[in-house]
């Protein structure tokens, strides 16, 4: 609720007011049935206090049972589903109410049964008709909005990018929190639950990843995109080289320390470990792409060239120090050149040991790479 709030306070507000109302609606609209049908000494008058426990009780029900979470793009089933939570739980509280107090022998049980069970189908489709209606009212927006997920690593050019592509990057979801409330005056996010809430009552477009392997999305961001219909999109991003933190000793004796960490430095879950060692001078190994693995590369001792390959161009980067790093994400043709003996090939991978997931043979790695750079889109959403 307090997301909720936060992010969509008015709309909220509003939503909460047309609750309200449709309880009222569907107080006047029982007595009218049963009043109307029956000749009871029963009148609006009589029923008024109780009706005002009611709407007291659906406020107190909305904030503490969270019933109007993310109202504005439920699915219908969700809807359906949300609307009869509140209605049931607001039903079993005043009852308890008139039953412990015992104030509620004067009042006409039928009405508020009545009441609660044209209740639920007012909310249900007066919720969902105020939804269409402030999607009609809502500005015609000449960019599409954008969430932008990243790690802070990533996300000064992530945002370069997205302004390239003429959107408007609203707010951005970092993986790792780095206390900052904004960068570039864009608002800054790092609970998975606002960022949800974003989605859904800022009238966001688009979700964006950069820089990311998807297995870094929170499945509940996953969720909430389906469920509110929203897409995710990556930006291409095939590899990068990065500077790893370093801490030289003030004694240079006693050498550096250099040191990558999760979330910010490596953009995908880390499952395997592997490193290369004894190999003498000029050998040449790899020839060979991934179409999961995602890699970063380092060479804390020695000198190594990696020729990468994307199907259209190829280029050389060297590992020459330890305090660079060379991220790979799938679909990327290598071979590794030893330009000194003995030089150390460290590796942290993002999936286990499958000899599957290799493409050996380059006539096959080139029929691959141009479908996945094709539909690497559709790949990726597809997998979420
Ligand atoms: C890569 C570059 C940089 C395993 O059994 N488990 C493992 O985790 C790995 C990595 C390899 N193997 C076996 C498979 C082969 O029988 O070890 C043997 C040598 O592997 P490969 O010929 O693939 O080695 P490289 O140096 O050509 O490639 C390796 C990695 O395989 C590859 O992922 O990107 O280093």
């Amino acid at each position: 609720m307090h997301t909720e709030l936060r992010y969509g306070r008015i709309k909220y507000l509003s939503f909460l007011l047309l609750d309200l109302l449709c309880l009222l609606a569907a107080n006047y609209f029982s007595l009218y049935i049963y009043v109307g049908s029956k000749d009871v000494p029963y009148n609006f008058g009589d029923h008024y206090s109780v009706m005002i426990v009611m709407m007291v009780i659906d406020i107190i029900v909305t904030f503490v049972f969270s019933t109007l979470r993310r109202v504005l793009r439920w699915r219908t089933r969700r809807e359906v589903y949300e609307s009869a939570r509140h209605v049931f739980i607001c039903f079993i509280v005043l009852g308890l109410y008139l039953f412990l107090t015992k104030t509620g022998a004067g009042y006409s049980r039928a009405v508020v049964v009545l009441a609660y069970i044209v209740d639920y189908v007012f909310i249900g489709a007066g919720r969902t008709a105020w939804r269409v209606l402030l999607s009609k009212i809502r500005k015609k927006k000449e960019k599409l909005s954008v969430l932008l997920m990243t790690t802070d690593r990533f996300v000064d050019e992530g945002i370069e990018r997205l302004k390239e592509l003429n959107y408007d990057v609203r707010y951005l979801y970092l993986l790792k929190n780095i206390n900052k409330k904004e960068i570039n005056g864009i608002p800054v996010v790092s609970d998975v639950k606002d960022a949800a809430s974003i989605l859904c009552w800022k009238e966001i477009d688009k979700v964006y990843i950069y820089g990311l392997d998807h297995q870094m999305v929170p499945i509940y961001l996953t969720n909430a995109c389906k469920e509110m219909k929203l897409s995710f999109d990556l930006v291409d991003f095939s590899y990068r080289v990065i500077d790893v933190k370093t801490i030289q000793h003030e004694d240079p004796k006693y050498g550096a320390l250099s040191f990558l960490e999760a979330k910010r430095d490596i953009p995908f879950p880390i499952r395997r470990v592997y490193w290369i060692t004894e190999t003498e001078a000029d050998m040449h190994r790899g020839f060979h792409a991934h179409k999961l693995n995602c890699q970063l590369l380092f060479c804390p001792y020695g000198v190594i060239d990696i020729i990468l390959n994307d199907g259209e161009q190829t280029t050389t980067v060297t590992l020459d120090k330890p305090d660079k790093g060379l991220i790979l994400m799938p679909g990327l043709w290598r071979e590794m050149v030893w330009k000194q003996s003995g030089s150390v090939l460290c590796v942290l991978a993002s999936e286990y040991y499958d000899a599957q997931e290799y493409i050996r043979n380059y006539d096959e790695f080139i029929v691959y790479s141009r479908k996945y750079r094709e539909g690497a889109e559709a790949i990726k959403t597809k997998s979420l």
